[in-house]
Order: structure tokens, then sequence, then C-alpha cells
């Protein structure tokens, strides 16, 4: 097995050359199309860089399989032996057209099917988050993370996403009235590093494996707990209700519903 500093090196060169095609393209350059409908977009951005990284990852780590949200599906997946790496070239992409931060970079590599290494890149804050059971931690550029405080639902910020809300899934409104308050934020990947920085005490989405991988590899490798809606282990390749969340937390947000 390649030794995870080597993989480490290219992934933080490809992330960064990624971040420097977002800031060439970010003001002038970014077209902008629609995917199953109006809110769900994709820009000529996302597809050069998820296009970028499969073209590294297959130069440097040839017997990798790849699957990225922009296209990228190789088959075999998970049972292969060897590296498995899953991409989301641009994690909000909805932010990066509209607002211009708040969007993330992020990779996960697996190995012979266990989790290896996560990252997620606030491109526009420049911090990198990355690590996992490789390095058996999680840093922020080159500072450790220590684990978060074990809030309670009641003294922190719970992040939501916008359609659940909506449809006070179920019973969100009630988890949140006994939050400190709901804040959207709109992208997974800042979401995980807002829990994983303490910020919040935990978030609930509707994610895709690429939405979630990266974040739940560095999320459990710093302790915090990451389930299903119906409090399962998340199965790597489905798309599922994710939470992800303190241990206090998430006790209290399978209580209330449970009893929706
Ligand atoms: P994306 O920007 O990479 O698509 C809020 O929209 C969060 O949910 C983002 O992290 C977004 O990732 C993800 N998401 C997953 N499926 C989505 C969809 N169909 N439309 C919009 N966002 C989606
Ligand atoms: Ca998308
Ligand atoms: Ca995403
Ligand atoms: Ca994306």
């Amino acid at each position: 097995m390649t030794a995870w500093k080597e993989i480490d090196q290219h992934v933080k060169v490809w992330m960064n050359y990624a971040r420097k095609l977002i800031l060439a393209q970010i003001k002038t350059d970014v077209q902008v199309s629609t995917k199953s409908g109006p809110n769900d977009l994709v820009t000529n951005v996302d597809k050069e860089i998820e296009e970028y990284y499969v073209k590294q990852i297959k130069l440097f780590f040839p017997n990798s399989l790849i699957l990225g949200e922009e296209g990228h599906k190789d088959s075999g997946m998970l049972k292969h032996q060897g590296y498995f790496w899953v991409i989301d070239p641009i994690d909000g992409t909805m932010n990066f057209v509209k607002e211009q931060e708040n969007f993330a970079s992020m990779i996960a590599i697996y190995y012979n099917g266990k989790p290896l290494l996560g990252y997620i890149y606030d491109v526009m804050k420049d911090k990198l988050f990355w690590g996992g059971p490789a390095c058996q931690a999680v840093y922020c550029n080159n500072e450790k993370l220590n684990s978060p405080a074990n809030l309670s639902l009641k003294d922190g910020l719970f992040g939501a996403s916008c359609p659940m809300v909506l449809r006070n899934y179920r019973g969100i409104n009630e988890v949140i009235s006994k939050s400190s308050g709901a804040r959207i934020v709109g992208s997974a990947g800042i979401e995980f590093i807002n829990v994983m920085s303490g910020k919040l005490c935990a978030y609930l989405s509707f994610l895709r494996p690429w939405d979630y991988l990266p974040g739940k590899i560095l999320a459990e490798t710093l302790g915090l707990i990451v389930k299903t809606i119906d409090g399962e282990p998340v199965n790597v390749l489905s798309s599922t209700d994710v939470l992800v969340a303190t241990d206090n937390a998430q006790s209290e947000i399978f209580k209330i519903i449970n009893n929706y």
C-alpha cells in the first residue's frame, strides 16, 4: 500500500490547483446549467474540476475506482481491493453561483473498503479540513483539531436543510425549537466543518455519497456521531437522510423524531 503521506501530498496539490481554477473563473467565467430542476445546478467549473481530479487520480494511482458527482462512475466500487475515491468537485454549487462563498471542494478515499482520508476545502476561506483513520486525527490546514465539546441540543445551533424545514420533515421543527436556533448554509461540506468546529451541535439533510463521505470520515475521527435519521449506520453508497451530531445532541434528536 502506498504510504498515506504520499497520497495526502498529491491530494493537497490537486486541491490547490482546483482552488486556482475556481478563483480564476468565479467572477467572470461561470456557465450555469440545471440538472433535475431549477435549484439543482452544475457549472463548467464543477465539470472541469471533476475531470481534473479523475485525470490526476488515474495518472498517479492507476488501480483506483472513482465515483464523482458530475458523472464519473467506475463499476465495482466498494468490493474493490484497492483505492476507491469519491469526489464532489464543488459542494454548494448554488452558493458558488449566488454568494461566491460557502462552498467546498471535497474528496473521500477508501482502501479495501475501509475509510482512509477525507478532505473538505473551504475554498474562499482557504481552510482545508483533512485527516481520517490514516493519521488518526483531523487538521485545519496545519493545525490539529480537538474533538468538539459534547453540546446538548438546547446549548447548540442546529444545521438544517431547507427542504426538510419547509415540509416539517419527521418533526424537524420541534428539534429546531428545542435547540439554540437553526442555521441553513446550503453546503453539506461547510455544515460538517461547522459541527466539527463546535459551531453547530448537529446537521441533518438528505445527502448523496459525495455529499457526506468526506465529512463522515472526518467527523467520525473526531468522535462525532454520523447516522441515518432512523439511527442506523450510514451505508457508504446510499443516498439517505444523514445526521452528524455530538453524542448528547443525537440522543435528544432521535427521541424527538421517534416520538413524532
Ligand atoms: P451540491 O451543491 O454539490 O449539489 C444544499 O443544497 C446541499 O445539498 C449541498 O451540499 C448540495 O450539494 C446538496 N444537494 C444534494 N442533492 C441536491 C439537489 N438535488 N439539489 C441541490 N442540492 C443538493
Ligand atoms: Ca449538485
Ligand atoms: Ca454536494
Ligand atoms: Ca457538487
